[in-house]
C-alpha cells in the first residue's frame, strides 16, 4: 500500500494505492474473478494467463479514494515467462 498525493486518470485526488497479487492454481478462476472485479464481465471460455497482467479498479471508501492494482498471474507454470520479473513484483507489493 502507498499513501500520497497522486491523481487518477480523471483527474480525481488518489488518497491510497493498494497493490495486490492473485496467485494459485491454473483454472481456479482468478482471471475472472479480477474481470468481474475491475470490469464486472465473467467469460465462460476465458484462455490462460500468460506472464502476468494487471487491472485497476478506484473506488470510494470512507470518504478515500482508494485505487486497486491487481496482478493477475498464470497458474500453469510453463506459461510464467520471467520468473525473475514475477519476483520483483512480489517483493513490492
Ligand atoms: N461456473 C463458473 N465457472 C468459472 C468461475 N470462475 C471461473 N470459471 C471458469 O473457469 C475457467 C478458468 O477460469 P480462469 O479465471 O481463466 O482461471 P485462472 O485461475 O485465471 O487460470 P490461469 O490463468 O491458467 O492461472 C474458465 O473457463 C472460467 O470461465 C465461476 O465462478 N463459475
Ligand atoms: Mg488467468
Amino acid at each position: 500500500m502507498s499513501r500520497g498525493g497522486s491523481h487518477g486518470e480523471l483527474g480525481q485526488r488518489i488518497d491510497y494505492v493498494f497493490k495486490v497479487v492473485l496467485i494459485g492454481d491454473s483454472a481456479v478462476g482468478k482471471s475472472q474473478l479480477l474481470a468481474r472485479f475491475a470490469r464486472n464481465e465473467f467469460n465462460l471460455d476465458s484462455k490462460a494467463t500468460i506472464g502476468v497482467e494487471f487491472q485497476t479498479r478506484t473506488l470510494n471508501i470512507d470518504k478515500r479514494t482508494v485505487k486497486a492494482q491487481i496482478w493477475d498471474t498464470a497458474g500453469q507454470e510453463r506459461l510464467v515467462i520471467n520468473r525473475s520479473n514475477d519476483r520483483s513484483i512480489f517483493s513490492k507489493s
